[in-house]
């Protein structure tokens, strides 16, 4: 049966996963926790849930997510403790951003501009010092490390800025209210990679909704924020500062996390008078200085995270079970369909091979009927027969089964993950069939013998040509036991975290 086929075989590869060694700093000691969430990364990796069932596509975003997250924060941080905590600055376009990386590090290292939306590709700024943390694809293995500007989305461009303290990078993202899909999409990606993100809003845009929804993304998810009202008129001080702290209060970002900078005329290069960014500048300064309060900024957003794709892995399971059953009853269409043909086939093949057998007795017995020259025409005839008959009821089989599939609501699904057409046979089934039953009716004479090989022989073609249906599943789509998989990685992550919190960050 190929419906219960499916849920004996083991998935055929895992799911990619780059090893991640620690760089003997002596500070990667494990309590499990990464163990447990490379686990989790790796079982959420194979359970695809690959057809559009009801409610599938909010579960599949919320798993491309996490996976994405996992890659790109949560396990190099647990491999790498001591590197650079990265603050990614976001928020609304226009907020002033750009400026304030620039301010932060004293000089025009990110383009601010006048033309919206200004940054499409991240800048990621670092000490000298910090470099070797960056260059290769430790965090955001998706980006391209490039040195100059570039308006590539599929780049991190970083510069080097001694005042840019060590222990802290800056990245300054793209805006998080886009009218550009990919720019949304990658700020989306930096926000769930930061280990601080520094919610940068404005004056005038500060009660938008939508650059608010993206921070509540990461306050789910207990990620550490901080939040600058930037650009403050002094006219409209009374009213926004309040209202900004009851915004941002709500979302439980600690008030001395919170940071006002006035609207002022920028200085030459296009930088913010020194004094007013000072408050915050001294904050960072401070965070790079102390590695304590560094690891607590990294440890409470990598374990919101961890916390959160339990939940997310949870749901994927439920819903990839869901799956594994829809995929289980349309596979037991093709079941059914060949079981059928093979019923067929098995009738017809004892009236053949009676047919033939007489024929073969009567061409032998004829006048110069007996083999002798190495081709018997009698026994090609015979096996052109059997060839004939078992392809009639795969041509059958498989556009039955095909046009069925079709009919169904996922049908075509199945069949799209195939690189073969399923409502034909399978390539080359004719002279596999030919060479098989020249070997089987050689061991077999006469053809027609009782429980003759030749039947087992043309069953077995035809369940391989069957079996197309399955391949697809288990080597593209979802491991039967992925769901099962799944919610014992969860589990075990689940455990991990709290083993790892009672003991406290391993600083
Ligand atoms: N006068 C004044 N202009 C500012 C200030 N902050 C930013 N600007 C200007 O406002 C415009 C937008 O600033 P950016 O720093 O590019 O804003 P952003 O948030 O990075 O924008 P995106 O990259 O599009 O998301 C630029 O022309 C800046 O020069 C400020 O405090 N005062
Ligand atoms: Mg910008």
């Amino acid at each position: 049966m190929v419906a219960a086929a499916i849920s004996d075989v083991r998935p055929s590869r895992a799911a990619p996963e780059r090893a991640r060694a620690g760089r003997g700093t002596g500070r990667t000691a494990d309590d499990g926790l990464l163990a447990a969430a490379t686990e989790l990364h790796r079982s959420l990796a194979g359970a695809r849930l690959p057809l559009n069932l009801a409610g599938a596509e909010a579960v599949r975003d919320e798993r491309r997510r996490t996976i994405d997250q996992f890659a790109d924060q949560v396990l190099p941080r647990l491999a790498e403790r001591t590197a650079p905590v990265l603050v990614v600055v976001g928020g609304p376009t226009g907020a002033g951003k750009s400026t304030l990386v620039n301010s932060l590090a004293g000089r025009a290292v990110t383009t601010p501009g006048l033309l919206r939306p200004t940054t499409r590709s991240p800048v990621l700024v670092h000490h000298p010092g910090d470099r070797s943390w960056f260059r290769d694809d430790r965090i955001l293995p998706g980006l391209r490390r490039v040195t100059g500007a570039t308006g590539d989305h599929a780049s991190v461009q970083l510069v080097a800025a001694p005042s840019v303290p060590r222990g802290i990078a800056i990245l300054d993202a793209p805006d998080f209210d886009s009218v550009d899909d990919d720019n949304r999409a990658l700020a989306r990606q930096l926000i769930a990679a930061a280990d601080l993100l520094l919610f940068v809003t404005s004056a005038a845009r500060y009660s938008d909704r939508l650059p608010w929804q993206h921070l509540d993304l990461a306050v789910e998810r207990d990620t550490s924020v901080a939040v600058v009202l930037n650009r403050i008129p002094a006219a409209d001080r009374a009213t926004v500062v309040p209202d900004l702290r009851r915004m941002a209060g709500a979302r439980n970002v600690p008030d001395d996390h919170i940071f006002l900078v006035e609207q002022a005329e920028l200085d030459d290069p296009a930088l913010l008078p020194a004094a007013l960014v000072r408050p915050l500048r001294t904050w960072v300064d401070t965070l790079a200085a102390d590695s304590s309060a560094r690891t607590t900024v990294a440890e409470q957003t990598v374990t919101g995270a961890v916390r959160r794709a339990v939940t997310v892995a949870t749901a994927v399971a439920e819903a990839a079970a869901r799956q594994v059953d829809a995929i289980g009853e349309l596979l037991s269409v093709a079941d059914r369909v060949y079981a059928a043909e093979l019923a067929a086939l098995e009738d017809a093949l004892p009236k053949l091979l009676a047919v033939l057998d007489a024929r073969v007795t009567a061409h032998r017995a004829a006048p110069g009927g007996a083999p002798g020259d190495g081709i018997d025409r009698a026994e090609v005839a015979v096996d052109l027969a059997l060839e004939g008959l078992l392809v009639d009821h795969a041509w059958r089989a498989a556009e039955r089964a095909s046009a069925e599939l079709r009919a169904t609501s996922h049908g075509s699904a199945l069949l799209d993950w195939s690189t073969e057409d399923l409502s034909r046979p399978g390539k080359g089934l004719g002279l596999r069939a030919r060479r098989a039953i020249r070997g089987a009716r050689r061991a077999a004479t006469p053809v027609a013998g009782a429980a003759s090989p030749l039947g087992e022989v043309l069953a077995a073609l035809l369940t391989e040509d069957r079996d197309r249906y399955l391949r697809p599943v288990l080597d593209r789509t979802l491991a039967p036991d992925a769901p099962q998989r799944l919610r014992a990685a969860a589990d075990h992550a689940a455990r991990a975290l709290a083993r790892h919190q009672t003991r406290g960050p391993i600083r």
